[in-house]
């Protein structure tokens, strides 16, 4: 409070939301209904991205909803449904908002919920380099058009400040290991870069166990006992697919959330995608998406009160047996009646 008696003037807390294609457009809604029960102080501000997007305006992110990423600093995305072929002027929409806002450490937790499917004792968290590796999209096809070539960069820069957040977090949420993933035997000048930086880094961790795997090895782990991870650091590739292998411990896709960090912007997503075969019916799972709001609320918003009301919220809902169609058949709730029950709970 000013002397005078007025209140000192705080910036207002912004909220991108970019609901996507396919079921990016239910489990958003959802998620944000959420989130204003828990932070009415919220502003939410909305925009376009995605296929949907690209035909309707010719481009998969147009700038405006750049600028509007921007000047709120934290952004909900749903899911995006690229054609898995190439289209002239068409690029993944969330590859290039990660890349652009310079979100750059990917965080992608799994951890035990009360669900048929989900391992017990399950409690890892995938850190993934979120700006480069093959995902830069340097690709072409040779003039004999019967040879893809794409390009795979890892620079010091970007593996440094991937790996410092990863140890930063270790050390501030009280993890214990971090186990770098990479395939350097192969690639030794990518993947080496990465490994020796990232090492370089661990050295500063001393309270940190460090220990490396290839990844093919590391995928082996994953099926066969998750409860040798705690923290796992590595690629833009890598920690795509064996994030997405974790999360079928913790109960599937429908649960499984993330954050992207970045200096002042975070970009929270579920970490499925637009599930085009169940999009319109209301029956998506908006759990991941919710998931990923506490993560904001907690990583970006230092409000870890308000992250643990929607967590205990989504526990004490799937603990009751209260599950869409992806987590139990029998009984099953529509996305919105879900939504429901988790607000009823808050
Ligand atoms: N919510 C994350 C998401 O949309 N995943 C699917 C994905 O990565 N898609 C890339 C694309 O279709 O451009």
């Amino acid at each position: 409070m000013h002397s005078n008696g007025t209140q000192a003037s705080v910036a207002p807390l912004k909220l991108c939301v970019i609901p996507g294609d396919g079921i990016g457009a239910e489990v958003v809604p959802a998620a944000v209904q959420v989130l204003q029960q828990v932070a009415p102080e919220v502003e939410i501000h909305s925009a376009e991205a995605g296929w949907a997007c690209f035909q309707k305006h010719g481009t998969s992110l147009p700038e405006s909803t750049l600028e509007l990423a921007r000047s709120c600093g934290a952004v909900l995305f749903g899911a995006t449904q690229s054609p898995a072929y190439p289209v002239e002027g068409y690029f993944s929409p969330i590859v290039r908002l990660r890349k652009t806002l310079r979100a750059y450490a990917n965080l992608r937790p799994t951890t035990w919920l009360p669900v048929p499917a989900a391992r017990p004792g399950v409690d890892l968290l995938v850190v993934r380099e979120n700006t480069e590796d093959l995902y830069i999209g340097r690709e072409q096809t040779r003039d004999d058009g019967d040879t893809g070539v794409a390009e795979k960069v890892i620079t010091r820069e970007a593996t440094e400040r991937v790996a410092r957040l990863a140890y930063q977090l270790a050390v501030r949420v009280g993890r214990r290991k971090v186990t770098i993933v990479h395939k350097a035997n192969v690639l030794p000048q990518s993947d080496g870069l990465f490994r020796r930086v990232a090492l370089e880094v661990a050295a500063d961790f001393p309270q940190i166990e460090t220990d490396e795997l290839f990844v093919d090895t590391a995928a082996y782990w994953m099926v066969k006992d998750p409860s040798r991870y705690d923290v796992i650091l590595t690629m833009n590739l890598y920690g795509d697919i064996l994030s997405d292998m974790a999360a079928a411990w913790g109960g599937g896709l429908g649960l499984a959330p993330s954050v992207s960090l970045g200096d002042g912007i975070a970009l929270a997503e579920p970490v499925h995608g637009s599930a085009p075969d169940i999009a319109g019916k209301g029956i998506s799972n908006p759990t991941a998406t919710m998931l990923s709001v506490a993560m904001l609320l907690r990583h970006y918003w230092d409000r870890a009160d308000a992250a643990a009301r929607i967590e205990h919220a989504v526990h004490r809902a799937l603990d009751s047996g209260e599950y869409t169609i992806d987590i139990y058949t029998d009984g099953a709730l529509g996305t919105n009646e879900f939504t429901s029950r988790i607000i009823d709970r808050l």
